[in-house]
């Protein structure tokens, strides 16, 4: 009785020395995240989109299952799906496979984050801080740049139709 005491006594020990491993023994992280960046935001703004292309560097498959951001009250994953002939926007659920050694890219009209219920407004040039948690990587931070708000890497100008108000 008093030895079985014992070693369920030594055994929560060693839970709790297991616990207390230092954690400053820095990983090396199975996915990188590479280019990440967002678009500044007009006042009153609640959404923005951040795009980045996540890479695994390992053998195994990892799936990013979900983000956050001091700057939202949500980081939601998002898909733009055509629904005849209309853009659409879907969370995606189960979050986005990253197959082994492989890389996937979050890009505008395709995967993406989506930064909901903005704090205040994204500045061009500031940086947004992300945590990204991954399946197998855990958690891992990414700091996502400001672009202008009409950058759009690889899109053609601003229609002439637009709508402009002076
Ligand atoms: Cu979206």
């Amino acid at each position: 009785m008093s030895t079985r005491r014992f070693v369920i006594a030594l055994a929560l020990t060693a839970t709790v020395a297991v616990g207390l491993q230092p954690t400053t023994v820095a990983q090396p992280s199975t996915v990188t995240i590479e280019n990440p960046w967002t678009r500044a935001t007009a006042p009153g703004q609640a959404v923005a989109g951040g795009f980045m292309t996540v890479i695994n560097t390992t053998g195994t498959e990892d799936r990013l299952l979900r983000a956050s951001s001091p700057v939202a009250k949500e980081v939601q994953i998002h898909n733009t799906t055509m629904d005849e002939g209309v853009m659409r926007m879907r969370p995606m659920a189960d979050g986005v496979a990253i197959p082994a050694g492989g890389r996937v890219e979050f890009k505008p009209r395709a995967l993406h984050l989506m930064f909901m219920g903005l704090q205040a407004p994204i500045a061009a040039g500031a940086t947004v801080p992300v945590t990204l948690e991954f399946e197998r990587a855990g958690k891992v931070g990414a700091t996502f740049r400001v672009e202008a708000f009409a950058a759009a890497p690889a899109a053609p100008a601003k229609p002439a139709t637009g709508h402009h108000h002076h």
